[in-house]
């Protein structure tokens, strides 16, 4: 059933006056995170942490352009309002909406609806054995770059391609959950070709995504810190092709991401950036 008007619209006011009010308390690292942005790329990631911070779907969905597949789910958790967005499914394939583009154009505009203190990036990932990487591996990602960019203009379009910056450091967080931490590669492929391998190596990279450093970039420009949560779904240098293993682990790894991710928000829940 869906709600009363008036229900709907004293939740809207409610929800504009918190974003205001956390947008005056961000003068400095110091005031208690407030708003937080997680940002997934697939269903199977969202559903478990839909369920484990009890968010409720947007159904409205007015904060996103209109006929956009974006989903966004919301709530409080511990004093924390969380928004969870997804790219949703693409309209004519009905597939999750993977990659770079969406995740940097969702990323986009839910900073500028929510204007968050603190952005996660929560995703699957292949990961590296040669780097210690094991299936159901959660890492949080210290450096983020990307390895499908070549831009062979010497010194300062290549480096721009590759877009390497560093993630929000949090070492209390760290030290505090005892999660590994590595160096995460995006492209647009799940496959890798030679070109990719010799990029993703020289990025020493532990982990490669289709999304983080994309996110990092967009966070980046508006000034929003991010971290990066990745569980690893199939073994990039393993035995097994990367599509069939990806698909074994998918949902069981999902699993394991949500544990790492309901431990990282409970960690944050009453901290100020500066204490991460
Ligand atoms: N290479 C690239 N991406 C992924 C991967 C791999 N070996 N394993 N898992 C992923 C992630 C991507 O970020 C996508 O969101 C999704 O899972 C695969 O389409």
């Amino acid at each position: 059933m869906a709600p009363p008007e008036e229900t709907t619209a004293a939740h809207a006011a409610a929800e504009a006056a918190a974003i205001e009010e956390n947008l005056a308390a961000k003068t400095t690292g110091d005031q208690p995170i407030s708003t937080i942005v997680i940002v997934v790329a697939m269903q199977t990631e969202a559903l478990p942490l839909v369920a484990k911070f009890e968010l409720s779907e947007d159904l409205d969905r007015s904060v996103f352009p209109k006929g956009v597949p974006w989903v966004r789910y919301h709530g409080t958790y511990k004093g924390l309002h969380i928004n969870l967005v997804w790219p949703g499914k693409d309209a004519v394939l009905g597939v999750d909406s993977v990659g770079t583009v969406s995740a940097s154009l969702l990323t986009y505009a839910s900073i500028q609806a929510f204007k968050p203190d603190l952005i996660i990036n929560a995703g699957t990932a292949g990961g590296f054995q040669a780097k210690g990487a094991s299936i159901i591996d959660v890492y949080l990602a210290s450096d983020v770059a990307f390895h499908d960019r070549r831009i062979p203009i010497p010194v300062i379009f290549d480096l721009y391609g590759i877009g390497a910056r560093r993630t929000f450091s949090t070492p209390n967080l760290v030290k505090q959950l005892g999660i590994k931490v590595g160096k995460l590669s995006t492209g647009d492929s799940l496959d890798m070709c030679p070109q990719d391998e010799s990029s993703i190596t020289a990025n020493d990279a532990t982990l490669k995504d289709m999304e983080g450093a994309a996110v990092a970039y967009v966070a980046d420009l508006l000034s929003v810190p991010t971290i990066l949560i990745k569980a690893v779904t199939d073994i990039v240098d393993g035995p097994k092709p990367t599509a069939e293993e990806f698909m074994e682990n998918v949902v069981a790894v999902s699993a394991a991401l949500h544990y790492a991710v309901t431990e990282v928000v409970d960690f944050i829940s009453g901290k100020s950036l500066s204490d991460l």
